[in-house]
């Protein structure tokens, strides 16, 4: 048995925190969707959360099915806590009958797949502190191979969870070999005691946010003699970029300018700096601020960033001492020394507190 799984669509999300973005967003949802559904396999699991809720525009709906009915095989869509089976929802839509390769799980039911059997129940709440995989136990099936599939949050992500929580014995417990998840949206595989991966969430498969740890994947499953084989399989089309940089030494920012300036043009970059400037280096701040214009999305945070002083600042404080510190200081911060930077920022901030 040999399928794919993917999962998260979330089609209709309005990504409205990226601004000016979003409409780049939405679309590279539907262009990952597509490089999904070109992959080979013998048939297709979404796992639930097609859509980002029951109200999506029925265009988009439509298109939706019609990106779905491009896959060579069958399709087996399950309602997530996004888009429950419901009255009024999507699931209603006339795309779901247009096409012979399209099946939504609208009951709890076994359906005979190429070399085995699936087994699914439909969600039809938007919470629930119920297992959603409970109801797969009592499905009957022939002998053979089986694969189940369901969406909720597997024991231990989330204790006090109303998304449907999901035992971590689950598969067994089914009477599978292997149970493709949804609603996570990182790709998570979870080996049971022997090793043997027989859970696992494919994660979306276009990026939803920042900070999403491994998301942008389908998963390729081969099942063979019981035991599952998974590849990972990249789809994503936008890369989301967040970088939290500390620039002390000069030369810093310049490397920081190289690590963004080759960044994928279809990117949405969050960049937070914070550090030492040094004057030589300030027109490297303005070369940062200006690759705005080759991304997507740039939202830079330079509050953390101080100036360092100009040179002969030292000889302005009192003769003695602290002075002589002030210089060992810079001449210790120009060598690379981390923690003389930092002092000497904290002195100077000192000395333009008592005017020196
Ligand atoms: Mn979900």
């Amino acid at each position: 048995m040999q399928f794919l799984q993917t999962a998260d669509w979330q089609i209709g999300m309005k990504a409205a925190a990226t601004g000016g973005a979003a409409a780049a967003v939405r679309a590279a949802r539907l262009e990952a969707a597509a490089r999904v559904v070109a992959i080979s396999a013998d048939f297709l699991l979404v796992a639930g959360d097609t859509f980002e809720d029951n109200a999506v525009d029925r265009a988009l709906v439509q298109q939706t099915g019609e990106i779905l009915s491009r896959f060579r095989g069958p399709v087996y869509l399950l309602p997530g806590n996004h888009d429950p089976l419901q009255p009024g929802s999507v699931w209603e839509h006339p795309v779901w009958k247009q096409y012979g390769n399209l099946h939504v799980v609208r009951e709890p039911q076994a359906y005979a797949v190429p070399g085995g059997t699936l087994i699914a129940a439909p969600l039809c709440e938007t919470h629930s502190r119920r297992d959603p995989t409970l109801k797969l136990v009592d499905i009957p099936r022939p002998e053979g191979p089986v694969v189940a599939m369901s969406h909720g949050t597997v024991e231990g992500i989330d204790a006090d969870t109303e998304h449907h929580p999901i035992s971590r014995d689950a598969c067994v417990r089914a009477g599978a070999q292997y149970l493709a998840l949804g609603h996570w949206h990182s790709t998570s595989l979870y080996p049971d005691a022997a090793g043997v991966v027989r859970m696992a969430y494919c994660g979306t498969q276009e990026t939803t946010k920042f900070g999403e740890r491994d998301s942008g994947n389908a998963l390729l499953v081969r099942l063979a003699d019981g035991v599952p084989a998974i590849e990972r399989i990249h789809t994503g089309v936008l890369s989301w970029v967040s970088m939290e940089e500390e620039v002390k030494a000069v030369g810093d920012m310049a490397r920081l300018r190289d690590r963004v300036a080759v960044l994928p043009e279809r990117a949405l970059v969050r960049l937070e700096v914070r550090g030492l400037l040094h004057a030589a280096e300030a027109d490297l701040l303005r070369q940062l601020t200006d690759m705005r214009a080759r991304f997507l999305h740039f939202a830079m945070d330079a509050n953390g960033l101080r100036p360092v002083a100009e040179d002969g600042w030292e000889e302005l404080l009192p003769a003695g001492a602290v002075r002589l510190a002030a210089r060992q200081l810079r001449e210790r911060a120009s060598q690379g020394d981390a923690v003389a930077a930092e002092a000497l920022l904290e002195l100077q901030a000192l000395a333009a507190q008592v005017g020196a």
